[in-house]
């Protein structure tokens, strides 16, 4: 058994298990995973053992359990990566802070009209609340990069947990048709580039619960 497991849900839905994957994958830091598939009956029964939520994701770290994606992104970065999760620059790592807890905490429009779906390909109208939360994510996303991106193509120019933070509404983004600028779009496309992004589109594509079940809740 691995030092360190991550417990995450089915990889099509669950948008919150792709952040601390990402961030493990990115810094090439082993791991085993532990995937559960979720909305069966028996998923409450399966997450039990390891989740105090009874959601996923979670992160096993020896006698160490770390639930909610935010949470484990903090724990991964303090521990493995000597805070290097974050932007090092102290006005930089609060921007970055601060736009991961608003995706975190916010856009609940988005997370129920446009869920993460791996397979999705639509060309839809968004809602006029849902066009104010995409405003609101190509403004972040375009001011960041502009502001802070000097050095690569990431939001702070290297990759940060705030990209993990926002892989998977690229991809809802890119499944639901979303119309961004030229910036966004940009991002977007750098995100869905990311090997471990494609990597996890490609999984996600291959699992076959219905969706039916799977949007029994937001994720
Ligand atoms: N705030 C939590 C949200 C976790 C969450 O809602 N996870 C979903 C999957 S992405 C889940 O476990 N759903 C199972 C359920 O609600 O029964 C986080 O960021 O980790």
């Amino acid at each position: 058994m691995k030092d360190l497991r991550l417990v995450i849900g089915n990889k099509n839905y669950s948008s919150w298990s792709l952040c601390p994957w990402l961030l493990l994958k990115m810094f090439d830091i082993q791991f085993e995973e532990i995937q559960i598939v979720l909305y069966q009956d028996n998923t409450a029964e399966k997450l039990g053992p390891y989740s105090p939520s009874l959601k996923v994701p979670v992160l096993l770290h020896r006698e160490i359990t770390v639930w909610d994606s935010l949470a484990i992104c903090e724990y991964i970065s303090e521990q493995y990566l000597n805070h290097g999760g974050w932007p090092a620059n102290p006005k930089r790592r609060a921007s970055a802070r601060s736009i991961s807890a608003e995706v975190h905490s916010g856009f609940p429009t988005l997370k129920q009209e446009w869920p993460m779906n791996c397979k999705a390909s639509y060309n839809l109208t968004p809602s006029p609340k849902l066009s104010e939360e995409i405003a609101r994510i190509d403004a972040i996303w375009s001011s960041s990069r502009r502001r802070f991106g000097e050095n690569g193509n990431y939001l702070y120019g290297r990759f940060s947990i705030a990209d993990c933070m926002y892989a998977s509404v690229a991809i809802s983004f890119n499944a639901y048709g979303a119309d961004l600028s030229e910036e966004a779009n940009t991002y977007m496309q750098v995100l869905l580039d990311n090997p471990f992004v494609q990597k996890w589109i490609a999984l996600g594509r291959l699992e076959q619960e219905p969706l039916s079940i799977a949007y029994s809740s937001t994720g």
